[in-house]
């Protein structure tokens, strides 16, 4: 039974992604967490880094409307069209499930027509505000790999924050404000994404980009998660090795994309004009058809299965580790502090495995891996994210770290994190043979580097 569901799972993440990623889908980065390779000692376990598939997250999700009561159709109402007031031809009846728009048609298969949507009551009691919070819970973390994507039915809201959870609910920060006029609505200078940098990615801006008065047609509404990555991967996330070995040593750009709830704020209908138009309130309401959320359990890169049993999402922790994230060692596998696994050397990364608690009469185990302190190099400066850290060797064929801001690569090589040939930009490799042979440990970035080439953008 299990392993059924576990297949069925497997299947429907594979179809899932089939359907939804424009570009094919790429097994080769932190897909197992472990080998058998064969050294003088025979055959033994080589472990590594691993996370699971980046797939549509809603199918996992739990959603919550506050109020409760505020879906319409209990009783049944008219509504009208909001560019005419005297078009109200539709009609919200719960009870009659045509004409019923519960919170479920937000999840639901979309790419029909019509498209099925929630709606919320009209804003009846105007001048009181038509407020709605829909919450999103995962009851796990997760980490987001796209954009979240909201697409509205009516108008786009004249206001609305989304906001996260990294707590299960217990505390919220907001992610993004949206508002026609973000001056008026929470004294915040409009701001586009496309207006922060590597430096300020973190910061948490008002945008006016989806709002009703930009592109008039437009029902979609982004929370902007590749543009964020592309300030460190590039524009078409070619470079991931520069984005990994940003996450690896920034715990506040990981936790920013890290999330256990999200909550959609809407707080005023789109209105189209100016005035709210009082004798025509059954024109206002909101209505969502559809939305997307990507990502990925955060299992600390211990596992690569995510298992959904129970309506609960759990990782399958492998490297010793236990607990729903693999945010701990095993009993009896407690022989050095618990670590996250590390991106980083790229491609393959350290797994940083639990191993045996040192029993009363063994020797001390050695090591002479490095595992990465994760708290020790939080960065103090929130806006200012580390581009290197010699500590985890970061900078790469010999390139040192120059203040944390930049990698002061050898003349062959050349990349944020000195991990590119300088012959491959030039594409005059192999004409060469002494200058540009790679040393040891290069082959594997090579590869890497070609398996990125022609990688999906979408996933990493
Ligand atoms: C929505 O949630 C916020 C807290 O995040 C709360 O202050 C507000 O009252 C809620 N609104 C509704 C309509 O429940
Ligand atoms: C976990 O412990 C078992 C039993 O000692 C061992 O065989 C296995 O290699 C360990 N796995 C890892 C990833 O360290
Ligand atoms: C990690 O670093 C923090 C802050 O420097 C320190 O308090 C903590 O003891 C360190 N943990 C380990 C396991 O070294
Ligand atoms: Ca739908």
């Amino acid at each position: 039974m299990y392993l059924s569901r576990f297949l069925s799972i497997h299947a429907l993440w594979v179809t899932v992604s089939s359907v939804m990623q424009p570009y094919p889908l790429v097994w080769g980065h932190y897909d197992v967490c472990k080998t058998q390779i064969y050294t003088e000692e025979g055959k033994v376990w080589d472990y590594m880094a691993c996370q699971p598939e980046s797939t549509d997250m809603t199918k996992y999700l739990k959603v919550k409307l506050d109020p409760p009561d505020i879906t319409c159709g209990d009783p049944p109402e008219t509504f009208c069209a909001m560019g005419n007031p005297y078009m109200c031809n539709n009609e919200c009846d719960a009870s009659t499930p045509e004409l019923a728009h519960p919170p479920e048609l937000m999840f639901d298969f979309e790419g029909r027509h019509p498209s099925t949507f929630w709606q919320s009551a009209t804003w009846k009691e105007y001048p009181k505000p038509l407020q709605v919070n829909i919450t999103l819970s995962w009851s796990k973390t997760i980490e987001l790999t796209d954009n979240i994507v909201i697409t509205f039915e009516s108008g786009r809201p004249d206001q609305m924050i989304l906001e996260k959870s990294l707590d299960y609910g217990r505390t919220w920060q907001p992610y993004q404000y949206y508002a026609t006029d973000c001056l008026d609505a929470f004294h915040m200078d409009p701001k586009s994404v496309k207006d922060l940098s590597q430096h300020t990615v973190l910061e948490i801006i008002c945008t006016e980009e989806y709002s009703t008065g930009y592109m008039t047609n437009s029902k979609i509404i982004h929370f902007e998660i590749k543009d964020r990555f592309a300030f460190f991967a590039g524009p078409w996330l070619r470079n991931m090795a520069s984005l990994y070995g940003q996450l690896d040593t920034t715990k506040k750009l990981r936790d920013f994309f890290t999330v256990t709830d999200l909550r959609i704020r809407l707080l005023r209908p789109a209105v189209g004009e100016i005035f709210v138009d009082e004798l025509h309130l059954a024109r206002y309401f909101y209505a969502i058809s559809d939305i997307k959320v990507h990502g990925r359990c955060k299992c600390n890169l211990h596992a690569t299965v995510c298992v959904y049993d129970n309506s609960k999402l759990t990782c399958e922790c492998e490297h010793n580790t236990t607990g729903p994230d693999c945010g701990k060692c095993k009993k009896n596998y407690q022989g050095r502090p618990w670590s996250p696994g590390s991106y980083l050397p790229i491609p393959k990364g350290t797994a940083n495995t639990c191993i045996p608690s040192i029993s009363s009469i063994g020797n001390l185990p050695k090591f002479n891996r490095i595992w990465p302190n994760i708290s020790s190099l939080e960065v103090s400066n929130p806006k200012q994210a580390n581009v290197c850290d010699n500590e985890l060797l970061h900078c790469q064929n010999g390139g040192t770290c120059h203040n944390n801001v930049r990698c002061l690569c050898p003349a062959a090589y050349t990349g944020i994190l000195c991990e590119k040939l300088r012959c491959e930009e030039a594409g005059s490799c192999g004409s060469d043979s002494g200058q540009g042979a790679p040393p040891p440990g290069s082959p594997a970035l090579l590869l890497l580097a070609a398996v990125l080439g022609t990688a999906s953008p979408l996933l990493f």
